[in-house]
C-alpha cells in the first residue's frame, strides 16, 4: 500500500557540519510536511539493528560506527510519491554521482557519510518510522 510517507534521518556528518537547518528547508521548500521529527543519538548496538539488512556488507561495522558517531536527526516526511521523490530529492548513495542541486552533492563528506537517509520502499519507511517514532508522536 502507498502510504506516501516516507522516512528520513540527516546523518551525524551533515549535523556536525552544520547544514540541519539548509537540508530541512530543501526538503520543506521540495514540498514535503514533517510529520515527526527528533534529534538523537544512536548507540552503535541500535545502529545496527537499523542497518540489519546490511549485516553481511564488508562496510557494515563502518556503518553502525559512523551512524552511531553523532547526533542525528530523524523525521516522518509526507507528500504525494515520497519515497520515489525524496530518493530524487537526495541523489545517488554516493556524492560523487548524485546530481546536481540534490542534498548528498550539496552536502555530503563521503560514499559512507553522504548527509541524509531516504526510506527506498513504502514498506520500508513504515518499518524505518516505527523504529524511531511511536503512533502517539506522528501526527
Ligand atoms: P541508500 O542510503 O542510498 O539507500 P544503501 O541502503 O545501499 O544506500 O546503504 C546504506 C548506507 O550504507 C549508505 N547511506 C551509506 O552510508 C552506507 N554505504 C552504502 N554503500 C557503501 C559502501 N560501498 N561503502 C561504505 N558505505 C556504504
Amino acid at each position: 500500500m502507498a502510504t506516501n510517507r516516507t522516512f528520513t534521518m540527516i546523518k551525524p556528518d551533515a549535523v556536525a557540519d552544520g547544514y540541519s537547518g539548509a537540508i530541512l528547508k530543501m526538503i520543506e521548500e521540495a514540498g514535503f510536511r514533517i510529520v515527526a521529527m527528533k534529534m538523537v543519538k544512536l548507540t552503535k548496538e541500535r545502529a545496527g539493528q537499523f542497518y540489519l539488512v546490511h549485516k553481511e556488507r564488508p562496510f557494515y561495522d563502518s556503518l553502525c560506527n559512523y551512524m552511531s558517531s553523532g547526533h542525528i536527526i530523524a523525521a516522518i516526511l509526507e507528500k504525494d510519491n515520497a519515497v520515489k521523490d525524496f530518493r530524487k530529492l537526495i541523489g545517488a548513495t554516493n556524492p560523487a554521482e548524485a546530481a546536481e542541486g540534490t542534498i548528498r552533492k550539496l552536502y555530503a563528506r563521503s560514499l559512507e557519510s553522504n548527509a541524509v537517509h531516504g526510506s527506498d520502499s513504502d514498506e520500508n519507511a513504515e518499518i524505518e518510522g516505527n523504529f524511531f517514532f511511536s503512533q502517539l508522536e506522528k501526527f
